[in-house]
């Protein structure tokens, strides 16, 4: 069987000989395929002749004591005992999936690297998305930072950028990095609150650690509850260096942002999916894959030359602060886009290891304390999750031809051909390249100064860039954040935590600060205890994101429908719908057959419903959309499941469309005075809620326009 699983490996190889698959093939070499050979055997190689029983001493017709002696049973035991490895103590619930990046406009005038010159690469990637502070088997919709971990496989070698969602964090050193999880993770005297910020611990932490509060504006922000993975911006955060052929260096944040734009959850929403499907973003992500909506995101640079990086109010290796992009521009130069799924969940999603410290020549590190602490940590925590051996597990190989004297340790796979493991040695192969080689060659940055546990005297500004952020939000997203706070201060229940942050909100702005009192009690701030810039700045509210050109691909919109349903007003939409890249599904009272109006049930084909009313909430989905159909609109008028779904996606701010009898049903289901309505004209699109009473193609059109996400503007 090995043999036979080698050849079918070896043939998968040969088949892929595209460079973006390079690593998809180089995976193959160690895939079995078990669709094709179902035999067991034992872990040594022993075919088995039962998968069912244990060796037992049977006597008679009585089942005896199961023996010891059973080697093959008790291989199957303790290897499932020992299935489990430590999760990644921080973001250890994610998922993940191959890609490809491409460049499309070179970067040599600032880097020599590769990755960022050659136009006519396409690199493997693999990308994993996580939450923080949850643990592996918690929601995918909680409020957190999302992680956003590239690893590119170069012809150089492997080149990590292991970013976030949100393009500031909450700390400064990385000294600080186990403190500020602690707090945020769930409470060490009972392990309560699994997956939230919202605790004492947290916000106590916030309020004695200033330098949080950019950050905190952030996560209290839509950007910490995303529609989907796919519709987030991903920042490496951390200041990096570039090195060009002139040798000259510049210092660079790595920014890519999603092509379907960058889109949120509302809160409401958010809790009742953690519930209601807590695999929300694993899924979607999964099935826009399969489906072959390919993810895509335009990756860009912001750089400052070496000799600038005194030019700004704030220390550009400040992981507090951005680089507004007034001052650096973005420059968009290549695209990251994931088209395969992982085989296997364990062996690539959960045994793939970042580290900021892999970089390839060309890319170097900043001063960034915050960057210089996590170089040591990443490779460190991998010992404790994977082993000395994690960098030769299949995910984590690179494309590119490993060679070093490093050896042995447990689980080593490779085996090193040779009669020496040390240099010098008397064969004197020298192990060293050149620059012009590929090697990579450390920038000869200058040093001078004292030890000290200290920090620039910019990096002691803390409030100006949160306020930045505040006031460049569009009036929404200010609410969003305002009910977000008191959520999460409501359920400090330490009154000094939720005082003492409701005054520091005072510090950026008044009028929020005072709404958060009111809502969560404590004394209200009476005066602003900073003066205000009032300035604001560019792509920092979410608005900025929409995509270039209005987009219902990969959206799913729900179609619901009776008995009795008006089929042209169906079938037209889901065609319309599914031509717009739409995922339309239909939902009905029941998961069966549902017969239109005037359809024979005994003869009629129905259509057969994807899910019931039940079974999936409005809140899995985008959009709605009821066709007319007197019997089928009398039929829902009665469900309250139904009348619910309506007016839950309407208090989700989701665009709806009706037609026909459909329109005076959603209208009252949404029972809103002061809406307009109409039965009587063509067309009218109010508060995201359009309806067309008659049915034409146009109407299809104008629901169509939804995609540009009525949620974003109310
Ligand atoms: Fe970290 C995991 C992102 C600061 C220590 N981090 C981890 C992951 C992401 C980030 C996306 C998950 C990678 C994966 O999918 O496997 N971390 C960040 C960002 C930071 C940051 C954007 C700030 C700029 N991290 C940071 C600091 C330290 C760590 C300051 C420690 C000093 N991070 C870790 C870790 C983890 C990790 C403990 C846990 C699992 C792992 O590394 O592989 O080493």
């Amino acid at each position: 069987m090995a043999s036979s699983l080698l050849s079918s490996a070896t043939e998968k190889v040969k088949n892929m000989t595209s460079a973006r698959s390079q690593k998809v093939a180089d995976l193959a070499t160690s895939t079995k395929d078990v669709n094709n050979d179902w035999k067991a055997t034992t872990d040594y190689g022993v075919k088995i002749n039962t998968h069912d029983d244990w060796l037992k001493a049977a006597s008679g017709d009585r089942t005896g004591p199961m023996l010891l002696e059973d080697h093959i049973g008790r291989e199957k035991i303790h290897r499932f005992d020992h299935e489990r490895i430590p999760e990644r103590v921080v973001h250890a619930r994610g998922s993940g999936a191959h890609g490809k990046f491409t460049l499309f406009e070179s970067a040599a005038d600032v880097t020599t690297a590769g990755v960022l010159t050659d136009t006519s690469r396409e690199t493997p990637i693999f990308i994993r998305f996580s939450t923080v502070l949850g643990s592996r088997g918690s929601a995918d919709t909680v409020r957190d930072v999302r992680g956003f971990a590239v690893k590119f496989y170069t012809d150089e070698g492997n080149w990590d950028i292991v970013g976030n969602n949100i393009p500031v964090f909450f700390i400064q050193d990385a000294f600080k990095f186990p403190d500020v999880i602690h707090a945020g993770k769930p409470e060490p005297h009972n392990e309560i609150p699994q997956a939230q910020s919202a605790h004492n611990n947290f916000w106590d932490f916030q309020y004695m650690h200033p330098e949080a509060t950019h950050m905190f504006f952030w996560t209290m922000s839509d950007r910490s509850i995303p529609r989907s993975y796919r519709m987030m911006q991903g920042f490496g955060v951390n200041t990096f260096t570039l090195t060009n052929a002139k040798g000259e260096r510049n210092f660079v944040k790595f920014i890519w942002t999603p092509e379907l734009g960058v889109h949120s959850l509302v809160w409401d929403e958010a809790l009742k999916i953690a519930g209601q499907d807590p695999d929300f973003h694993r899924k979607d992500l999964w099935t826009a894959i399969e489906s072959g909506a390919f993810p895509k995101w335009k990756f860009g640079i912001q750089v400052i030359p070496e000799g600038k990086e005194n030019d700004f109010d704030f220390d550009i290796l400040d992981a507090t602060k951005v680089w507004p992009e007034e001052l650096v521009p973005i420059r968009y130069i290549g695209q990251l886009e994931l088209n395969k799924n992982p085989d296997e969940f364990f062996t690539e999603t959960e045994q793939v290891a970042f580290c900021t410290g892999h970089l390839v020549p060309g890319i170097g590190f900043s001063d960034d304390p915050l960057l210089q602490g996590r170089n040591f940590s990443y490779s460190d925590t991998q010992l404790s999750r994977l082993g000395t051996n994690w960098q030769e597990l299949p995910i984590n190989k690179p494309v590119c031809p490993v060679m070093n004297f490093n050896r042995d340790g447990a689980m080593r796979h490779t085996i090193t051909k040779g009669t020496v493991n040390y240099w010098p040695n008397r064969f004197e192969k020298v192990p060293a390249s050149t620059k012009e080689e590929g090697a990579y060659v450390d920038f000869a940055e200058k040093m001078a100064g004292m030890k000290a546990r200290i920090r620039s005297d910019k990096f002691k500004e803390h409030k100006s860039q949160a306020e930045l952020f505040y006031n460049s939000l569009s009036a929404p997203e200010k609410s969003h954040l305002t009910a977000a706070l008191g959520f999460e201060l409501d359920h400090c229940d330490d009154p000094i935590v939720y005082e003492r942050m409701t005054a520091r909100l005072a510090d950026i702005d008044l009028d929020l600060a005072q709404a958060v009192a009111d809502m969560v009690g404590g004394e209200q701030p009476k005066a602003q205890t900073r003066p205000k810039h009032n300035k604001t700045s560019k792509g920092l509210s979410q608005l900025e994101y929409a995509p270039e050109k209005p987009t219902i691909s990969t959206r799913m919109v729900a179609l619901i429908i009776a008995d009795g349903y008006d089929a042209v007003a169906y079938n037209g939409i889901k065609a319309a719908l599914t031509a717009a890249g739409a995922l339309p599904f239909t939902i009905s009272p029941r998961r069966n057959k549902i017969f239109a109006a005037g359809e024979d049930k005994s003869t009629g084909k129905g259509v057969v419903a994807d899910h019931h009313l039940e079974g999936m909430r409005s809140t899995l989905f985008d959009s709605v959309f009821v066709p007319g159909g007197a019997q089928s609109i009398e039929t829902l008028r009665k469900n309250g499941r139904a009348v619910h779904w309506v007016r839950e996606a309407f208090g989700h701010l989701k665009a709806i469309g009706a037609t026909g009898e459909a329109v005076q049903f959603v209208r009252d289901a949404c029972d809103l005075p002061g809406m307009e309505f109409s039965t009587t004209s063509d067309v009218v699109d109010s508060y995201g809620v359009v309806t067309a009473a008659q049915v034409q193609p146009n109407s299809f059109k104008e629901v169509l326009s939804m995609a540009k996400g009525a949620k974003d503007f109310v």
